[in-house]
This record gives C-alpha cells, structure tokens and sequence, in this order.
C-alpha cells in the first residue's frame, strides 16, 4: 500500500473499530473500492462490447471483504457466489486474474476462459470452481465440511488423497472451516434447505453468509421467503449459530463474522450470517431495475452504500483525510487500468482446446492399464454380492472411499449393531460395511437426492473418493442438476483445476411388479448425454467386481447402473476375481460368436440374447452376441468388427424405443457403414411407454426372447 498516514492515531478505540488496526481499517476500504472499480472496469468493457456478461458485487462489498478478513487464504475452504469480489481479493485473486476470466482468456485461473465472469474459481486458494446455478454450491460445501471432519481422524486418506491426481491441492488443517454464500433469492432452493439439514444434524463446521440484497433480479424477498426474513426461519434449526447484520457496514459484518468463524472453527457447528445489503447497479447488465424498483426505493439504496459510508467514517474518525482517500482511489484505478490494459491484450483459448479437461488427463480408465486377468477363487457370487465384495476390497485398499445413500449403512444406531443382522442397503449392496469399516465411512443419509449427489461432489473435490448409492434410478431427478451442471462439468469449467470422481452407484429397471413408473424405469441415455460423465452397465456379476473396480479406481464420475433384474440371478454369477481385477472402461465383451446376425446390446438383454442364440442355433441360425458393458464411452470398434462380420444387425436396449441409447448406436451404424449393411439395423427396445407394470405387460413392452429370435428371422429375410 503506497498510501501513507499523516494522521496520527494513538490508539484506537478497540471497541468502535472492533479490535482492527488503522492498517487493517484501510485495508478494508481498499479491498472494497478495488472490488468496485474492477466492477465499473467491466462495466465500461462491457458497453464497449469488449466482454460479453457483467454482474457486480457493488453493495456487497463490506460483508465480503470482512469475511476477508476472517478467512485464512488457502486454509479454510470457500464456496461462494458472484457477488463475492471483495472476498475473493483478500483471499488473494488479483484484479488480473479476474479480469482475465471476464476477457474470457486462456489464463484465465478460475476457468480458462470458459465461464461467465465471476464465476470465481483458484485453487491456490481454496476457491472451488462456481457454476451459474444458484444453491448447488450449499449441499456441497456440506460434503466438503465432512471431508473436513473426516481428515481428522483418517490421516491415510489424507495421505493417499494427496497422492492422487490433483493431491497438490488437497490440504487439511485441524481448525479449518468452510465457508459457503448466496443471495437471499438462492435460499428458496431445496438444496439450502437440504444442506441446512444435514450441517445441524452432523455438527458441521460450515458457515453460511446470504447476501440479502432484497431481491433476486426482479423478484422482492417477501415473495421469496415466507415472512421476508430468512435468518428468523433458520433459527429453529439445531445447534445453528444465527446473526443478522447490517452487511453494508464492514465494522458490525466483521464483529459478527468474527463470533460466527469462531463458533465454527471450534467444531461447535455450523453458522449462518444474514447480511442485509444493497444491489446498486441492477441484477446484472442485463437488468435495468428501474423497471420494477420505484425512485425513493433506489435513493434509499444509494443512501447505504457501503463504500461513501466507510470513507466517511474513516475520515470522521481521522484514519484517513480526503486526499489520502483520493490517493488511495486514484492508485486503485491505476491498478485496475493496467490490469485492464493486460488481460484485454491476453492470448484467448484456442478453438480445439475445448475437448481438453472433459475427462481426466491422468488416469485414462479405457486403457489397457485397466486390463486384468481375473483370479477366481471362492464360491460363486451373485452380482448383488459382487458389488459388496468389491466394495469391501476397495475400501480396505483406499481410506479415502466413503459410501453413503439412502438406507446403505447396517444400522445408523451403532449400538442396535449387537442385537441386529443390519440393512446394508435395500438390495443389500453394502451389507456388512459399516460393520467392518466404521459409520463414518459408511452412513445413511436423508431422504434428499440433490444432496446425496452434492455431499459426493464436495468430498469429492476435497480429495475422497464417495461411492453413493441412488436407491432408485426412478428417484434420480431430484439430483439432475447436481449431476449434469456440477458432477459433470466441474473438471471442464474450471479447466482442470478441480475434478469430482465420484461414483454413482444406481438400481436400474428391473420389472418389479407393480413397479412400472416408479420402481423399474430405464433412462440410460440421459445420463449418456452427459459430457464428463462415464456411464457403466454390468450384466454379469464378474463384470461388477471389474468395472466397479475400474469405476473407483479411475479419476473421472462415474453412473454404475445396476440392473435390479440380474441382482440375484444364478446364470450370471462369478466366483471372485481378486482384489486386482478391473475391467476397461469402452470395451465391449463377445459374449458368443456368429456369423449369421450380430446382437449389440447390453444389461439384463444380454442373457435373453443368449437365450434366444441358443434356441436359433438350433434351428441352424448363428447369432453373435456383444455386451457392450460401458454406455459412454462404448466399444466403437467392437460394434463395427461385427457389423464388418455379419452385414445384418439387432441394437437391443431397454431404453425408450426413439430417442434411447440403442437408438443412437443404430443411427451411427447406418451413417459410417452403410456400406457393410446387408439389412436395415433392427432396433428393439422398449415401446414408448413406461416399462414393467405388470408381469405380462412387461411381455409386451420389453424386448424378450421371442422379440429377438423374430427380428433375427426378419433380417435374414433381406
Ligand atoms: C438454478 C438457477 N435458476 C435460475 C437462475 C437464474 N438466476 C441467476 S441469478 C438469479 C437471482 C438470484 O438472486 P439472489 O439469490 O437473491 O442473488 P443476488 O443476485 O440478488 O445477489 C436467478 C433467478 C440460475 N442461475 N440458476
Ligand atoms: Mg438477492
């Protein structure tokens, strides 16, 4: 700081200036009229056409760069929003570094270039990569506070966490918190709620600052939040520490950040502060608030702005003059201009460069690293029994595995322990693991989807590898944001910086009865869709022990679909195959060979393929079968070896008939080897409709025996 005191202070008023120092005061006031200006930069960038979005931190200036002052950069760990400049330049980003993310260029450290400005993001610092949705970011700052607690005792996870990719940036300290904020609007999310409930419940050390502004965009608080004021309902929760504050004003913000860190860091809970601040300068460049804000409502706004308020007050209080806050200002707007000047003259991204980071460029699961020859041994297990056996290895191998869900734990109430057999998961996939690995790393969850996922992206971040259970794929919507805009994405948007390797372990289809919409859907393409993620389907039970190893073990998110049909079939058992058994990712298994009509297909098809080969070999008809046992990526070159072969082929899928995952094989086939085709590619799949109601509808809807050996006779008819 170049700016110099020619007033003299003998010692401050301790109570008045809450124990801060004049430096630390001025400080304060430089962090918060540097956010500002920079804001104002893009602003003048923007109406320039130089940067294409501006959302402004003004008005939140003094609650962020108090918490600033609070958090310790690179320690504590920081999910926060937009708005949260100020925030981030006492953490340490420089003015470059955010303007290089508003040019959109390529060093731009939170992103790349490949986000919104604001969308904040630094490793070094602890800053994890933001989205543009609002609320995602509360589950999972839950699910990094339990990482934070789990580090504690588990020193080998941390160990081994900092072993993996990325493990320079995997750090733990006994007193450290984390911090999560939003606005006033992204607490009608259910996530914040969710999030709400597991930080009570679990005594987590995570801090929450909402930032009322008293709108989001254009919609006024009393809308969003039932009585207006979002700290008075957070109080009922357990064990939360609540305050209100005045967040224009960086003094009181600080006293009651002050209270609120330390009420966290000594692991007595978590606790939430509600700032009440200003939004000058509309929602964004694209909002003009004047459409729904009346004049007297704006003048009363401008009254509080926390930047004239503060240098007010450091002049009234004789820490500063006018021209020493002029010399301040006028060093800040050199600063920002030559920041400015840099990042505009700052190199872009090359267009190619946007394949880059989608999956991880350490560990590459589709390789032959991955190939294993299995080791038998034991009695047969049924697949269902393979996932808990896999589980069981891999756990004792990797402290970091934690494995959660929904009724996955033997008995929450360790102490029924002595008198019962245990859960371990409605399908019993996790039988027996709490018992032999502990209830923190095996545990029941809430009822609440988005936050299973979320809690597995924020230990994921942290450096643990989550295996969480999704109970029922039909259940999987209300965590479809965390997984396409966050699980997926977060490697990409942050351009390497972060990863979140979890696995997804979900039951698939099934034909419970009854179970229809509700207990046996299929929907695999979905999630195919969905760049960043790997897809897995196992139809065999020594295929579960391999891919589900590959699936831990490898450095991308991973959805292991379970088809709840093969769960306890005995024709699909295996004795087991060692606790060094993987499978890779993308290639496909010939599970019979033939030279008549070739069968791609995958999951529980695969055996009724098998079944129906039989009965056509003999009628003298001979039918190659593939399971392509991995959806995305797939076996390529599998699939095009037999359709090279046969020139007659069956895509069979219990995905929806149009649009499904078979669809998209049967298309690429008729695109790049038209050539090869003796016949049109035959798709059977599901009808249109909701698959497995009842026994004998299943019949209809599902693709069974007699529906392959007929479109194998339709085809040899070409
Ligand atoms: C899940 C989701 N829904 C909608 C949006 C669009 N959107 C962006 S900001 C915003 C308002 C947020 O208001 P608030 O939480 O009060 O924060 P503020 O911008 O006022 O600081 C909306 C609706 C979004 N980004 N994400
Ligand atoms: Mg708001």
């Amino acid at each position: 700081m170049a700016v110099q005191t020619r007033v003299k202070v003998a010692k401050l008023d301790t109570v008045r200036f809450r124990g801060l120092d004049r430096d630390t005061l001025v400080r304060l006031y430089r962090t918060m009229f540097l956010s500002r200006r920079l804001d104002d930069r893009e602003i003048q960038l923007k109406r320039q056409n130089k940067i294409y979005f501006q959302i402004s931190s003004a008005g939140h200036e003094a609650i962020t760069a108090a918490m600033g002052l609070l958090l310790r950069p690179g320690v504590d760990w920081i999910y926060p929003y937009y708005r949260d400049r100020a925030l981030c330049l006492m953490l340490g980003v420089t003015p470059l570094e955010m303007l290089l993310q508003a040019v959109g260029a390529k060093d731009d450290p939170a992103s790349g270039g490949r986000q919104m400005p604001s969308h904040w993001g630094h490793n070094k610092w602890n800053i994890v990569s933001r989205s543009s949705c609002t609320g995602t970011q509360f589950v999972q700052s839950v699910g990094s506070a339990e990482a934070t607690l789990y580090f504690e005792h588990r020193q080998k996870a941390l160990a081994q966490a900092k072993k993996a990719p990325l493990g320079q940036y995997v750090n733990h300290d006994s007193d450290e918190i984390v911090y999560v904020s939003a606005g006033d609007g992204a607490t009608s999310e259910g996530e914040f709620w969710e999030s709400l409930n597991v930080a009570c419940a679990k005594k987590l050390p995570l801090l929450y600052v909402i930032e009322d502004n008293g709108y989001a965009i254009s919609v006024p608080v009393e809308v969003q939040t039932a009585g207006g004021n979002i700290s008075r309902l957070t109080r009922g929760f357990p064990g939360l520490h609540v305050a209100e504050c005045d967040g224009t004003d960086p003094l009181e913000s600080y006293a009651v950040g002050k209270e609120a860190v330390e009420y966290c860091r000594q692991r007595r809970g978590p606790a939430f502060i509600h700032a009440h601040v200003t939004r000058p300068y509309s929602h964004s460049l694209s909002d003009d608030e004047k459409l729904y804000k009346t004049a007297e409502e704006r003048e009363d706004e401008a009254h509080r702005d926390p930047l004239s308020k503060f240098s007010l007050f450091l002049v009234r209080e004789g820490l500063l003059d006018q021209k020493q806050i002029e010399a301040l200002e006028a060093e800040v707007d050199r600063e920002v201009r030559e920041a400015g000047d840099q990042a505009l003259a700052a190199e872009q991204p090359s267009i190619d460069s946007i394949r880059v980071n989608v999956y991880s460029p350490d560990v590459d699961p589709t390789s032959s690293a991955f190939a294993a020859e299995p080791q038998l041994h034991g009695a047969p297990k049924t697949m269902v029994e393979m996932v808990a056996a896999t589980l069981s290895d891999e756990m004792s191998r990797d402290e970091r595995i934690t494995v959660f869900g929904e009724d996955v734990a033997d008995a929450s109430r360790e102490e029924n322990l002595k008198h019962v057999k245990g859960k371990g998961g409605v399908f019993k996939a996790t039988s027996g693991l709490q018992r032999k690995y502990g209830a923190d790393r095996v545990f029941n969850t809430p009822l609440a989807e988005a936050s299973i996922v979320g809690r597995a992206i924020g230990m994921a971040v942290r450096g643990l590898k989550p295996v969480a259970e999704i109970q029922f794929f039909d259940y999987i919507w209300p965590a479809m944001m965390q997984i396409r805009d966050e699980l997926c994405v977060t490697r990409w948007r942050s351009n390497g910086n972060f990863k979140c390797p979890a696995v997804l372990r979900v039951a698939i289809g099934g034909y419970l009865t009854g179970g229809g919409v509700y207990h046996s859907q299929s929907g695999e393409s979905i999630f195919t869709h969905c760049p960043g993620l790997r897809v897995v389907m196992p139809s065999t039970a020594l295929d579960v022990a391999g891919l589900l190893r590959t699936a831990i073990r490898c450095d991308d998110p991973v959805m292991f679909l379970e088809h709840k049909h093969l769960y306890r079939q005995p024709y699909n058992r295996s004795e087991y195959p060692g606790s060094d058994y993987t499978v890779p990712f993308g290639k496909a298994r010939l599970v019979k060979e033939g030279d008549e009509v070739s069968i791609i297909t995958y999951g529980a098809i695969v055996h009724r393929a098998e079944v129906a080969a039989a009965q056509l070999q003999r009628e003298g008809i001979s039918v190659e079968i593939i399971d392509l046992r991995s959806l995305s990526p797939y076996d390529w070159e599998a699939i095009a070896a037999t359709v090279r072969r046969n020139h007659r082929v069956i895509v069979a899928y219990e995905d929806m008939l149009s649009f499904g995952y078979g669809a998209e094989i049967a298309a690429r086939i008729g695109e790049e080897l038209f050539d090869e085709l003796d016949a049109p590619v035959k798709r059977v799949a599901a009808m249109d409709t909701f698959c497995a109601y009842q026994p004998k509808l299943e019949d209809v809807i599902l693709p069974q025996t007699e529906h392959l050996i007929a479109a194998v006779k339709q085809l040899l008819e070409y």
